[in-house]
């Protein structure tokens, strides 16, 4: 499988040498919300393989605590029933088993906080990152932009409708007609805001979600594995069609993110069929909004 990708990525990568000023991307690994779904996307950067890691953890752990309870208390409602022991203990303390059930929750307490910890401030804290992507909330639209490119302008990621998106073969409501493009394997910056009201940069299998606050400029971080294209969604209820602004991050090689970047980043490339024109629509839709 993995022979195959490469294989298509090399030949992606020719075409794109071929077709001249036209930046077509390798169609690979696609990772995103699933209909029925309910565990995690499957994880695309080392954050989500810790976040993974520290969920399954807790799971087992309160999983253990649960089991312990119900067989205990199953046990004390058998054993200790009136019919069984007509004449109950008058006991109240018992300082070897007030020890235990204090340290031992103690000891566990440690035992969740230290890679909890670890994993917040992995998160929360930026390495020393490679580019900055700048994400602005807008209703109902993301504006992407490098702050590191100049040649390259703030663009508009919108939503495919349904037709568009059977068109190109992508799921509807994930699908946009600009993705934001990265390279794989490197540490990028991500300044987050809004223009209105508040939305949330949200990506699953990156481990990220960080609200877009117009006034403020949140900042978090990623790095991902392997090439492909990453589906998320705005994650704070910020309007009428919340349900409609998708996130797409289209993770490329660096050979091939420093091509897309030498042609001005022409992101509507791939969907030129679908005759979207990113630039005018977006700014009718900045328009209509101020
Ligand atoms: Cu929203």
């Amino acid at each position: 499988m993995r022979a195959i990708n490469a294989m298509l990525s090399t030949m992606g990568a020719g075409a794109v040498s071929l077709v001249a000023a036209t930046v077509a991307f390798a169609q690979d690994k696609q990772v995103g919300p699933e209909p029925g779904g309910w565990f995690f996307q499957e994880a695309a950067t080392p954050v989500m393989t810790d976040l993974i890691w520290v969920h399954n953890m807790v799971q087992i752990i309160i999983t253990a605590i649960v089991i312990f309870v119900v067989v205990l208390m199953g046990y004390i409602c058998i054993r200790f029933r009136e019919s069984k022991n007509p004449v109950p203990s008058k006991t109240s303390h018992n300082t070897l088993i007030e020890i235990i059930w204090t340290v031992v929750p103690v000891i566990l307490l440690v035992i969740i906080a230290i890679p909890s910890m670890n994993l917040l401030y992995k998160q929360d804290r930026l390495p020393e990152t490679e580019m900055t992507v700048k994400v602005v909330g807008n209703t109902w639209n993301w504006l992407y932009s490098y702050p590191d490119y100049e040649n390259v302008e703030e663009w508009v990621s919108s939503p495919l409708d349904k037709t568009q998106a059977e068109t190109v073969g992508q799921p509807y409501l994930l699908a946009t007609d600009a993705p934001l493009v990265v390279p794989v394997g490197t540490k990028v910056k991500v300044l987050v805001t809004s223009v209105n009201n508040m939305h949330s940069w949200a990506m699953p299998s990156f481990g990220v979600k960080m609200d877009a606050v117009p006034g403020i400029i949140n900042e978090t971080w990623f790095e991902v594995y392997e090439e492909g294209t990453y589906y998320g969604q705005c994650s704070e209820i910020c309007g009428i069609n919340h349900y409609y602004m998708p996130i797409e991050v289209k993770v490329v090689s660096k050979a091939e993110f420093a091509r897309f970047i030498a042609a001005g980043g022409e992101p509507a490339d791939k969907f030129a069929a679908l005759n979207i024109d990113d630039a005018n629509g977006g700014a009718a839709i900045i328009a209509a909004n101020e």
